[in-house]
């Protein structure tokens, strides 16, 4: 029996190939295996190695499948959270899931599926369900919203595709059609399996197909041609890389592009990252008139602009302060193609990034903007200086290494690491456009539940740690070691800047952060106001690799960094 290739696994490995093509066709019929069995032989050969989630009555027998399985389940403290480790280990894993109970864990999981969704985040969401034979009558069984279809409902406009399995009959196929949507639109599928199919065998045979998706072979020579013209008649070109070159997993094409032609490469908000920042071509992030001056004019003034994967999103593009002419503008994703004011269609984006890449281009070589004062300046520790946002992001700058990830939560802790230099690929993730503050914490379980080799430095706000810091049980639980930085500036300091005025409703109550490892069991915590602390418990947290290190830094309340106080003042007028 042939298997379906994981492609996701194949990026993991570091191998070049792809995740847009959708693995392979099956073509060996099905006979005499279970629902529940199927799903989870489906799930592995897409890439899923490990499910999230809680369980509950209504999926207690698949739970009790999955821990028989070689796809464990790592148990989280809410739902929520368990949709954002999953949302995170499909960042950094290629494809996640996430299994919960019906309408009170499902339902829980709205706000991470969303996020999910509109970050292009393939997660595959699985919820138990009363059984289609407890059904009958339609009885009041215990979390039934309003019929036995809500949370079904619900899921279906919140992902790529939905199926709530009624009939054993075609469950195969549309388990197949789920994931096949997962895979190739990298956004979540939602599957939502009645208890008393989990163990049914279906009598009817069923043969897998698996359709992958192909360039139109024309079209696809057309558009590199015209696009190959005008990069070669372009006295200056840029692209800008967005975050779907990480979801495709092509990188490689990317760089096979930019540096056989020469091209400058500056990347999005949320495409941070995409490539490595230390990379000789790379030009900055590009946030329109929210960025840096220098990257917006190197890019705004450029004959040509090659948007790549970019999604324009507000925040992405400024707030929509972007100055970029459609007509000098050849802008690739994996949903559209146009060129100047020509719209291609049915051409894949690796397959053009490829054939750009074949084509033997050149561009003139122009000087890059320079890169943000705090990247490369030496830090001089100032000890009895409070901490502020702007002095602690360029003190990491000097301490990121290859091993790490940053997480920065929604906030000043986003905001604030924009002029993080980030060394590698894939070693920023944040939520930068949908911005669900709680993401963080859940985050790093993800990431390292998918890359135990990586170390995650987490930036949190307070406020969003008061909502999903306490996924931090789950992490001593599993001895896992991330360095979480609560960022207390006692209170919803993105939402004091936003409007004039000190309201009581952006107050939090001050914890002690530090204090919480003797809480939760493990770990340990430090308490920092000024620099000197800050840089020792940095170091000591560095050294110690064997538990989480949770490090307390006070900042006063007035105290933003300069992409916050950007941002706020062009949104001020508009909140
Ligand atoms: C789930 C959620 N609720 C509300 C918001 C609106 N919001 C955006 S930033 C912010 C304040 C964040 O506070 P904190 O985490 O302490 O970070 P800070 O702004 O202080 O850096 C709020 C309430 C949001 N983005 N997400
Ligand atoms: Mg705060």
């Amino acid at each position: 029996m042939s298997t379906i290739r994981s492609s996701a696994a194949t990026r993991v490995d570091g191998s070049d190939r792809t995740h847009e093509q959708a693995a392979p066709a099956r073509r060996a019929a099905v006979l005499g295996k279970s629902i529940g069995d199927y799903l989870i032989e489906r799930l592995g050969q897409c890439g899923v190695r490990h499910v999230f989630g809680i369980p509950g009555d209504y999926v207690l027998s698949f739970f009790v499948k999955l821990d028989a399985s070689p796809i464990p389940v790592i148990g989280c403290t809410r739902e929520d959270s368990a949709g954002f480790a999953a949302d995170a280990y499909a960042r950094v894993n290629g494809i996640g899931a996430v299994c919960v109970t019906y309408c009170v864990g499902g339902l829980s999981l709205c706000n991470s599926i969303a996020g999910a969704y509109a970050e292009k985040s393939p997660v595959v969401v699985i919820s138990g369900a009363p059984g289609l034979r407890e059904r009958i009558n339609n009885p009041l069984l215990h979390h039934k919203v309003k019929d036995f279809r809500t949370q079904y409902d619900v899921f279906r406009r919140l992902c790529v595709a939905a199926t709530d399995l009624t009939d054993p009959a075609n469950a195969f196929r549309e388990i197949d059609r789920v994931l096949e949507a997962v895979v190739r639109y990298k956004r979540p599928g939602y599957i939502e399996l009645p208890r008393d199919l989990v163990n049914l065998v279906p009598d009817s045979v069923y043969t897998p197909k698996w359709a992958s998706p192909a360039s139109n072979p024309d079209t696809l020579a057309e558009a590199v041609a015209e696009a190959g013209r005008r990069i070669a008649a372009a006295r200056s070109v840029v692209i800008i890389a967005g975050v779907e070159l990480h979801r495709f997993g092509l990188q490689e094409q990317l760089l096979a592009l930019a540096e056989g032609a020469g091209i400058p490469i500056t990347t999005t908000l949320l495409g941070k990252s995409v490539i490595s920042e230390r990379h000789p071509l790379f030009a900055g992030l590009y946030e329109g008139a929210m960025g840096r001056e220098e990257v917006t004019r190197f890019v705004e003034g450029s004959d040509l602009v090659i948007l790549l994967g970019a999604f324009m999103t507000d925040l992405n593009m400024g707030l929509f302060t972007a100055n970029l002419d459609p007509g000098k503008c050849i802008y690739a994703t994996s949903e559209t193609l146009r060129i100047s004011h020509h719209h291609f269609q049915d051409v894949l984006l690796g397959d053009f990034l490829r054939g750009l890449a074949a084509a033997g281009l050149k561009v003139p070589a122009r000087p890059l903007p320079p890169r943000p004062a705090c990247a490369d300046a030496p830090f001089e520790l100032e000890p009895e200086r409070p901490v502020t946002i702007g002095r602690l992001i360029a003190r990491l700058n000097h301490f990121l290494d290859e091993s790490m990830v940053v997480i920065a939560e929604a906030g000043d802790a986003l905001f604030g690491s924009t002029d993080l230099v980030i060394h590698r690929q894939t070693e920023f993730i944040s939520p930068a456009y949908y911005t669900s503050m709680g993401f963080g914490v859940p985050a790093a379980l993800g990431a390292m539940i998918a890359r135990p080799d990586l170390r995650p430095l987490v930036l949190v706000g307070d406020g969003a740690f008061q909502m999903t810091g306490m996924e931090l049980s789950t992490i001593v639980r599993r001895g896992l070691a991330p360095i979480v930085i609560v960022l207390d500036n006692k209170g919803y300091g993105t939402e004091r800047l936003l409007h004039a005025g000190d309201f009581s409703f952006n107050d939090v109550q001050p914890w002690h952060y530090h204090r919480l490892p003797e809480v939760l069991g493990g770990g340990t915590g430090y308490e920092v106001r000024s620099e000197g602390q800050f840089d020792q418990a940095l170091r000591s947290a560095w050294a110690d690799p064997r538990q989480m290190s949770l490090i307390h830094a006070h900042l006063a309340r007035d105290d933003f960094s300069d992409a916050l106080h950007r941002l706020a003042r062009r949104l001020r007028t508009r909140v």
